[in-house]
């Protein structure tokens, strides 16, 4: 096993893998920018390293500056965490070109990924269903609307390197074909760097439901179950839950075993999800292929009682899985609420200090979070001040356990989400498991 482990990354996440390397008896090296010398995830760590001013494009984004830290501090691995550079072949790449081993996939399983089209194809050649569309990039509008012919409307306009529903839109007219996609392809460009789009079938009120794989750098892969994250709004996850009231055993086995087939088809190792929609007639269809540890990585460890950042590092560091399929657990049920510095009516991030701080505790009940009384939350990086995770035996006592523990959260001094996640917790729509992708839009058009 590793001696010492650099994390690339900040808040919550960085903590959570600091936690798991001290059981580990796993030295630990965090880096920071000048927005974070007073992080948690600073002071907890062995060792710190300043990286750079508070732009993340100046700091948790240059790759020399950590590849730099890694090297001086003596650490052996890198754990890129979530967001920031953990989707970054480049950056595995140049982790490994140190003689420093990446706590992920290779960088040709990254880049495998990394286009939604090339994605598409790779996922149909395994045989795995994806949403009827194009067979790849539509170069222009004539081809868009020939091809929107053939699918038949209403279409989805997607950006191939797209992200966050960015450069994607609903289309349900040739007219409108016409006006989205020279615009769609632009903003793609100025955000992602190509232009590149696609078309897809527009599937009506789809499920979100994503499926963990972990797989050892022997050939050996298990799927740990899925998620169901179709509480979102604006593409931000809001609630997820694990296992999904909507999944069979019948659907869970063959999305189950179809994520495996993906995975082995790119040669991938470590921790990843696959993402899939799945409609009312039980079709599941893939979306994207998640080349990192996920947000909402905590509703899965509680039902199968793993601790993935274990798993990553040991897999990492050349362990085989000591466990086979039949032998993974699949036991209660969690949900997880992530909670957000943020203005309730106009869901945008509200920056300022936690004058007060109180995180709820009770039996099934997690906190996972990166502040504490007196922090700050700055404008520069994701307004996520933390997730709150809680577990029972089945979903009743699990949205009984997350309502008691909401009501017991305390953030003071920020403006945040915890008022939408009471509402959405308290919903007879939630109860019921009537959890499609609508669902938070449907619950404020209810008032
Ligand atoms: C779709 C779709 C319907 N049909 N694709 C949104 C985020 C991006 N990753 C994919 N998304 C969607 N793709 C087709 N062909 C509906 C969505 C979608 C959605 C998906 C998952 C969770 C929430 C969503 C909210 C709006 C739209």
């Amino acid at each position: 096993m590793f001696r010492k482990v650099l994390i690339a990354n900040r808040g919550e996440i960085a903590r959570r893998i600091i936690r798991t390397c001290r059981r580990l008896g796993i030295a630990t090296v965090a880096v920071y920018s000048d927005a974070d010398v007073k992080a948690l995830h600073v002071r907890e760590a062995d060792e710190a390293v300043r990286i750079g001013p508070p732009p993340v494009a100046q700091s948790y984004l240059q790759v020399e500056a950590i590849v730099q830290a890694a090297r001086e501090t003596g650490a052996e691995a890198v754990h890129p965490g979530y967001g920031l550079l953990s989707e970054n072949a480049a950056f595995a790449q140049a982790v490994r070109d140190a003689g420093l081993m990446f706590i992920g996939p290779s960088p040709e399983a990254i880049a495998a990924m990394g286009s939604k089209t090339a994605a598409r194809r790779t996922v149909q050649a395994a045989g795995v269903p994806v949403v009827p569309g194009s067979e790849g990039a539509v170069p222009d509008v004539a081809e868009a609307l020939a091809m929107a012919e053939r699918i038949g409307y209403p279409v989805m306009l997607k950006a191939s390197y797209g992200g966050g529903g960015i450069g994607m839109q609903v289309v349900r007219t040739p007219a409108e074909l016409e006006r989205a996609f020279a615009s769609n392809s632009q903003r793609a460009k100025a955000y992602f760097g190509n232009g590149e789009m696609f078309l897809e079938k527009r599937i009506e009120r789809p499920r979100h439901i994503e499926i963990q794989v972990l797989f050892d750098s022997h050939g050996h892969g298990v799927y740990l179950w899925e998620r169901e994250c179709s509480v979102q709004r604006r593409h931000q996850k809001v609630v997820e839950e694990a296992p999904s009231s909507f999944v069979d055993e019948d659907l869970r086995r063959r999305m189950g075993e179809a994520a495996l087939a993906v995975a082995r088809a790119i040669g991938y190792e470590n921790a990843g999800t696959l993402e899939f929609l799945v409609d009312a007639e039980k079709n599941f269809y893939f979306l994207e292929m998640n080349t990192r540890l996920q947000v909402e990585h905590p509703v899965t460890e509680m039902i199968t009682g793993l601790d993935l950042v274990e798993w990553q590092l040991r897999v990492a560091a050349g362990e085989p899985l000591g466990f086979r399929q039949d032998e993974i657990r699949r036991e209660g049920h969690a949900i997880e609420c992530r909670v957000y510095a943020e203005d309730p009516e106009k869901m945008l991030p509200s920056p300022g200090t936690i004058t007060k701080l109180v995180l709820p505790e009770g039996p099934g009940v997690r906190n996972d979070v990166g502040v504490e009384s007196g922090s700050e939350v700055t404008p520069f990086y994701d307004p996520m001040v933390g997730k709150l995770i809680a577990y029972g035996r089945d979903r009743q006592e699990a949205i009984a356990r997350m309502r008691e523990a909401l009501d017991a959260y305390v953030i003071e001094g920020i403006r945040n989400n915890l008022p939408l996640l009471r509402r959405i917790l308290a919903s007879p729509a939630f109860a019921a498991g009537d959890t499609t992708t609508d669902f938070i839009e449907n619950l404020l058009a209810a008032k």
